[in-house]
């Protein structure tokens, strides 16, 4: 029982070296990316080519958005999201590094420049 509670505590602090990945969010235990927002409203989309830096792995985006439309992620093979109206989170997963961009095809715009890590 004794060596199963070290064990654990063990876990625990790797766990929490690992979280302190030299970003200041410092968000309580949770690994892996910030969620990105993004917000689309009256034809217009925030943030625009906003550049990023992400860890291999998923990347949840945050969309916000006043009618339905598609993300295009140029990640390797390249990605869509197609989003709803509404608030709506969508995962995309990135397992090579380099810059990766986000954009609006229907807007013809950069929202971001994923730097994967
Ligand atoms: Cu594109």
């Amino acid at each position: 029982m004794k060596r199963l509670a070290t064990a654990i505590t063990v876990l625990l602090l790797a766990a929490g070296l690992a979280g302190c990945g030299g970003d200041s969010g410092g968000d309580s235990g949770s690994q892996g990316n910030d969620p990105i927002e993004v917000t689309f409203s009256g034809g217009d989309v925030t943030p625009k080519g906003e550049r990023v830096d992400v860890s291999t792995g998923t990347i949840t985006f945050d969309v916000t958005a006043d009618e339905p439309g598609t993300i295009h992620v140029h990640s390797s093979p390249e990605q869509e999201i197609s989003y709803e109206s509404g608030t709506h989170s969508y995962d995309v997963e990135i397992d090579k590094p380099g810059v990766v961009e986000v954009e609006s095809h229907d807007l013809d715009v950069v929202i971001v420049q994923l730097e994967v890590k």
